[in-house]
Formats: C-alpha cells, structure tokens, sequence
C-alpha cells in the first residue's frame, strides 16, 4: 500500500532542463530589442508564463510596447524555443526522472503533468515519456497561472483523486506555493534555502524513492 495516490510532476526544472533553451530564445529577443539579459534574470522566469515572462524581460530592459508588438515578440522568440526543442532526445531527460516515474505506476500511483509551458506535449514526444503520464495538463489547458492551484487542482482531477491523495514536483518558488494552496504536497526539487515552503527538497529525483514518498 502507498500512502499517496497520484504523484503529480512540473516539466521545466523537474523532467527536463528546458531554461536553457529559454534563455538562449529571450537573449537573442533581448539583444535584438538593443539590450542584454543575464542569466540570474532567466532565473526568475522559471514557471512564469510566455507572456509574464516578456513583461518582465521588457520591464528590465526599460521597453515598452504595444499588445500587437508583444504578440509578435511572444510568437519570435516561441519560434526560436521550438526549433530547439525539436532537436530534444531522451538523453536530456534528467537524471533518475524516467525510473521515478515508472516506479510509481509500477506501484499503482497515478501521473499527471502539471507545467506552465504551451510546449509540453512537443517536449513529452521528443524525449518519450509521454506514455508515462496518465493526465497532461499544460499551459494550454489553464487560464490561472502559478500560484494559483488551478494546473494541479485540473491535473487531480483528471486522475480522480481529492488534493490531499496527490504529492506535487516543483522546481519553482510559485509552483511549490500553487501545490500548497492546492491542499497537496510538495518536493521541492532544488535548493532548500530557495523552496523553503517545500514539505521535503531533493536535488533531482534521482533522490526520490517510494520509501521517500510515503514518509512525508
Ligand atoms: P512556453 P514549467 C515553464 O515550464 C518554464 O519554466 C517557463 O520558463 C516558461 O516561460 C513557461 O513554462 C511557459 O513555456 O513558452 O513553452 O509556453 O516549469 O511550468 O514546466
Ligand atoms: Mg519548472
């Protein structure tokens, strides 16, 4: 018997290191639009929606444009993004996520995706995991972002089980609050002195055991 029912998992930061190609996309936008963006400022756009994501990157970089002209960005730099990721393999899936993963089904544990981006599906098939997933809830299907519960709460709900039977993976200070304010448990996957909320944080889910997940 396993004490959870459905384990419920963030993409970027969680799965797979897609900030990298997040950053490569907003640099070349930024430094076209004249200025620069760091790598520290990247950081605080993990879990952050395509759009929030350029307001802050025009906020930094002291620009303003119009809705039209942001829609255009938006839609240039997801160009970029895609023609990356659709050069993603299974060897970028991060270390010990696929075993995770088939070990909770192998136990009878339900899964679910619970990510922010607009490409999740694109990123699943070309890494093959999407069979290991019994629910895909992403940015395509939620109107709320992070921290609203609304992406978790969905992703419960495809799997039929309450908030309080699900433990939510998060890399993101605003995903770990989305999974509280949810009713659900969270690991925090990163450091512990960044997702302080967290009910456990592990480095990768390489750390992540059954054992590990009944005891919280
Ligand atoms: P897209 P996650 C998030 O993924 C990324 O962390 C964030 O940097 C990105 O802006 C967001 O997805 C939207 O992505 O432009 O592909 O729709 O961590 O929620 O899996
Ligand atoms: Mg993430």
């Amino acid at each position: 018997m396993t004490k959870y029912n459905a384990c419920i998992f963030d993409l970027d930061g969680v799965i797979v290191d897609t900030a990298v190609y997040h950053y490569k996309a907003w640099k070349r936008l930024a430094n076209e639009l004249g200025f620069d963006f760091t790598e520290e400022n990247n950081e605080k756009l993990k879990g952050v929606s395509r759009v929030r994501s350029l307001e802050l990157i025009l906020e930094w970089g002291g620009v303003t444009k119009t809705e039209a002209e942001k829609e255009e960005l938006a839609t240039r730099k997801n160009d970029w993004y895609v023609e990356m990721i659709n050069h993603m393999t299974p060897a970028e899936i991060l270390p010990g996520a696929k075993e995770f993963l088939e070990a909770c089904r192998a136990a009878g544990i339900k899964t679910a995706l619970g990510s922010a981006s607009k490409n999740s599906m694109t990123i699943l098939d070309h890494i093959n995991l999407t069979n290991l997933f019994d629910a895909i809830i992403d940015g395509n299907k939620v109107t709320n972002a992070k921290p609203d519960p609304e992406v978790f709460l969905k992703g419960a709900e495809a799997l039929h089980v309450s908030p309080s039977e699900c433990v939510v993976f998060e890399d993101a200070i605003a995903g770990v609050e989305a999974a509280i304010n949810g009713g659900m448990k969270v690991v925090g996957i990163g450091s512990p002195k960044v997702l302080k909320e967290a009910d456990l944080v592990v480095s990768g889910l390489n750390e992540m055991s059954l054992e590990r997940l009944n005891k919280l």
